[in-house]
């Protein structure tokens, strides 16, 4: 078979992708930074392609000649494919892709005229699930491998003045080698889900700026820490009013530059959400955001927030939605903090990856503390470095993002994932990872029981600043004093929060007793956690699991129906079970 045969592709049994190298990460990722961008949202073109022929058949070369044209026969019509929003899941958009896993091949044009010489244009993409591969006129521009976190393709030498073909090829199926692996309890959502966007700059600009408060200099020290575009020397200065008066100016050596002063900015807390503008410039460049200052450490049992002892007392949340699935409105981002804080939270944990990055704007400006993790679930290959070369991208695409909310005092290195040699190899090096790209946070993951033992005493705390724990003591285990069991063989040495507890119930299914799927025996399940994890000093916070009812193809009992029904609230989000009262009013006397 010659390289030109154009049958060639049909031999090819075991397809691989050519663009692998060309895979953006955490390096590559700009922050909007306040920036005006253009979006390239609204209708595409999307066709699936269930037997990869879009990469064997390169559908990204062929043109937009209509058929009526065509020299030769072709089995990709990018006009054929369907109009669809994006952002948008394909899932939900016609009842026969509801289950689709696999590539599906977006296409639009983007007009283009050209800006001032030398200025620099990058796309960004806010998530597409889970791998993409993006092309210009063409040409593989980049891809991506993670479903939650954003990536940014510069395209500067590829886009051309008019009319520009762009595609992304979105793929996801479940594989054993990916971050998550296939087994997962929530929805495989798959499309281009999150929206495009075109940001122009200048010649030389800022990728990243992190601004926060020094670690362990009691709130009287604040740092700026600056990485430019390319390696280069040059000065940024910051200017922050309310931080001080005067502005001040970070030298830039070789792409990066870092400086700290002397300063007590007014700190963020729930009670008192205060955020500071901050404009970083540097040459053509403007970069700006709304910071909050505020210290999250730990001191033996302890979580001090700005020298305070804190109790999280919260809820989990998926990003999923009966109607758009993944997708995120800033109507739905809203309602999750408001139901929280109708549930007296101070704390959500967004489970189980990045959400978007609405969640933490929205919870700098209303007071709301946050648990952030990547999707290492369960057993991923944690013996495979590629497997762990794509966690530890994930986990810096998601610190590089949001590294300037002071919301995010909690970074989750993994949930539930069976203590083997592999998995403390992996998951210590990823908390190694998040402590060096970020001091200012704590680390965490939830972690599993050592049911030897029946005690906490998972071999990755001694990386962790807080041990995340999942427990069901009432709900997949018969009932509570299997918890009272398990705190008394235990003495961690650090705080312990309750990262999931909660149990199913179909809203309106009422009963009496250990009555499974009732709302009565969720009611009362909390009740019984609640005791037992106030009781225990060590225990420093409680995450119920979790707020909405979402979607899980695992669960297919008469009351489950393809949905995971431990929310407080079911689907449709209005409809609150009676666990949502009776936790609301202990986290209520909780803080009287
Ligand atoms: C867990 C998992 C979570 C599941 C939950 C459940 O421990 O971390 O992803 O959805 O249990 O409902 O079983």
């Amino acid at each position: 078979m010659t390289a030109d045969d154009p049958f060639a592709h049909l031999h090819d049994e075991d397809y691989a992708s050519p663009f692998d190298q060309l895979r953006v990460g955490h390096a590559q990722l700009v922050q909007t930074g306040g920036r005006l961008t253009e979006p390239v949202n609204g209708p595409w073109r999307l066709t699936l392609d269930l037997f990869d022929e879009g990469l064997r058949q390169r559908w990204y070369a062929d043109d937009d000649t209509p058929p009526s044209q065509w020299a030769l026969p072709r089995d990709y019509d990018v006009e054929a494919g369907e109009p669809v929003p994006v952002p948008s899941c394909w899932n939900l958009l016609k009842p026969h892709w509801y289950q689709f896993e696999g590539a599906g091949w977006y296409t639009t044009m983007l007009p283009w005229t050209p800006g001032p010489p030398g200025e620099r244009v990058v796309l960004q993409f806010g998530g597409a699930a889970s791998h993409a591969l993006v092309f210009l006129n063409g040409q593989c521009v980049g891809g991506h491998a993670g479903a939650s976190t954003p990536f940014s393709i510069e395209i500067t030498q590829a886009i051309q003045a008019g009319p520009n073909r762009l595609q992304v090829m979105v793929e996801n199926r479940r594989r054993a080698d990916r971050v998550p692996m296939h087994h997962i309890d929530w929805f495989n959502y798959g499309g281009l889900y999150r929206s495009v966007e075109l940001l122009r700059l200048p010649q030389v600009f800022l990728r990243r700026v992190a601004v926060g408060l020094v670690p362990g200099s009691n709130g009287g020290r604040v740092f700026v820490e600056v990485v430019a575009s390319d390696p280069i020397d040059a000065e940024a200065e910051v200017i922050w009013p309310t931080v001080q008066e005067e502005p001040c100016r970070v030298q830039i050596r070789a792409g990066r530059g870092r400086i700290e002063i002397a300063a007590q900015p007014r700190l963020w807390s729930p009670a008192s959400p205060t955020l500071h503008d901050v404009l970083v410039t540097s040459g053509q460049d403007r970069w700006q955001e709304r910071i909050g200052f505020r210290e999250i450490i730990t001191r033996g049992h302890d979580i001090l927030l700005n020298g305070e002892p804190l109790f999280l007392q919260g809820v989990c949340v998926h990003e999923d939605d009966e109607a758009v699935g993944k997708v995120s409105t800033l109507d739905d981002v809203e309602r999750r903090l408001t139901h929280a804080r109708e549930l007296g939270a101070n704390f959500l944990r967004l489970a189980h990856y990045p959400h978007h990055e609405h969640v933490a704007r929205l919870a700098d400006a209303v007071g709301v503390l946050l648990w952030a993790e990547v999707p290492v679930y369960w057993a991923i290959d944690f013996a495979d470095p590629a497997t762990y070369c794509d966690a530890e991208n994930q986990l810096l695409e998601l610190v590089t993002r949001d590294v300037n909310r002071a919301s995010v005092i909690l970074w989750g290195v993994g949930n539930e994932n069976a203590d083997t040699d592999a998995r403390y190899r992996f998951m210590r090096d990823l908390a190694a990872a998040a402590r060096a790209a970020d001091p200012t946070r704590l680390i965490t993951a939830a972690c599993l029981i050592d049911r030897e033992r029946f005690a906490i005493a998972d071999r990755l705390a001694e990386h962790l600043d807080v041990i995340g724990l999942n427990e069901y003591f009432g709900w997949y285990e018969p009932d509570v004093s299997g918890l009272q069991r398990l705190i008394a063989n235990s003495a961690p040495d650090r705080p312990v929060v309750i990262s999931e507890t909660g149990a199913d119930a179909k809203a309106g299914h009422r009963g009496t007793g250990r009555q499974l799927f009732t709302e009565d025996w969720q009611a009362e399940f909390f009740r019984q956690q609640w005791h037992v994890v106030r009781g225990t000093p060590w225990i420093r916070g409680f995450a119920a699991w979790l707020l909405y009812d979402f979607r899980s193809e695992r669960r297919q009992t008469r009351f489950q129906r393809g949905y995971n029904r431990k929310g407080l609230i079911a689907e449709d989000k209005v409809t609150k079970k009676l666990a949502f009262e009776v936790l609301s009013a202990l986290f209520r006397e909780e803080t009287r």
